[in-house]
């Protein structure tokens, strides 16, 4: 008896069940709300794309997945069923002794390679496209540390400050923040100027990693990485710490807030006075600095 009510209890209720898929599904048919960039519980596919190459990357996922992967199963899958329907051993009790075509042997070959062709210049460009950094409006450096990132703004662009931006804890959420993405100072960026970023480490290797803004790139110690963003919306845009860097890796969260040129100006003056006793001299950029030896460490 125990044993039955046991195995009874496990039985999931058929409502609860279709509840649950009429709440997926619901939530499946809403899509992405178009707010700031950050994963939705039960979401599906990418986070909404908010800089050119996001939407290029997400443009060159769905060439991949819908008319190459889908087309190349289901022409598997016809091939399958067609040797399973025609040449089963009912039909077809006699099998060939074919060994060789030379036209099919060429042809799937060939084909896969220009398969591969095809993907690869559309994939070439959009490599093209995030490595060859745009004339920046804006440069910020992101340092990776154990585990937090610091941010600085170059002098020469009205920083010449420093700070570091932590995890908010669970204990000290306000309404509106995130559990594991809000932080206590956020990078603040305006909205479409191509931002310049350089990203670094200082202890072992990080990775700055924004979904919406379609950025990954390690934070190395003793190297000056580079990567570019330019972002279509205000709101503020979350990534995570994503090379696993010890044992507060998951708690080191990267939060943007995208504002309008004058927001940026304002918080800029406000951050300069906040900042100023991380004030540092050897923050100093040149507007489109490339090379790592012009940026000294600032601690
Ligand atoms: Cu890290």
């Amino acid at each position: 008896m125990r044993f039955a009510s046991l195995s009874a209890r496990r039985i999931p209720d058929p409502r609860a069940l279709f509840a649950s898929g009429a709440a997926l599904f619901a939530a499946l048919a809403a899509g992405p709300a178009r707010a700031d960039g950050f994963p939705r519980p039960g979401q599906m596919t990418f986070e909404e794309a908010v800089t050119p190459i996001a939407h290029e990357i997400h443009a060159f996922h769905d060439f991949i997945l819908l008319p190459i992967i889908v087309g190349i199963c289901l022409f598997v899958l016809a091939l399958l069923g067609w040797i399973y329907f025609r040449y089963n051993e009912n039909k077809n009790p006699v099998a060939t002794t074919t060994t060789h075509n030379s036209l099919l042997e060429v042809a799937w070959t060939v084909l896969p390679v220009m398969i591969l062709v095809i993907i690869a210049i559309p994939s070439f460009r959009l490599l093209t496209h995030q490595l060859v950094i745009p004339p920046a409006d804006i440069t910020v450096k992101a340092t990776g540390k154990q585990w937090f990132w610091t941010y600085d703004y170059p002098k020469d662009q009205g920083g010449g400050f420093s700070f570091d931006s932590y995890l908010i804890p669970e204990s000290d959420l306000k309404p509106g923040d995130i559990r594991q993405l809000s932080v206590d100072n956020e990078a603040v960026v305006p909205v479409g100027k191509v931002v310049h970023m350089l990203v670094t480490g200082s202890d072992v290797i990080h990775s700055f990693t924004i979904p919406s803004f379609g950025i990954r790139i390690d934070a190395v110690p003793g190297r000056m990485n580079e990567t570019w963003f330019k972002a279509e919306r205000e709101g503020i845009y979350y990534g995570q710490c994503s090379k696993l860097c010890g044992k507060d890796h998951a708690y080191m969260p990267i939060a943007i807030r995208v504002v309008s040129p004058e927001q940026y100006s304002a918080w800029l003056a406000s951050a300069a006075k906040k900042f100023a006793a991380n004030n540092s001299e050897s923050v100093k950029l040149a507007n489109n600095a490339t090379s790592a030896g012009d940026i000294g460490e600032t601690r």
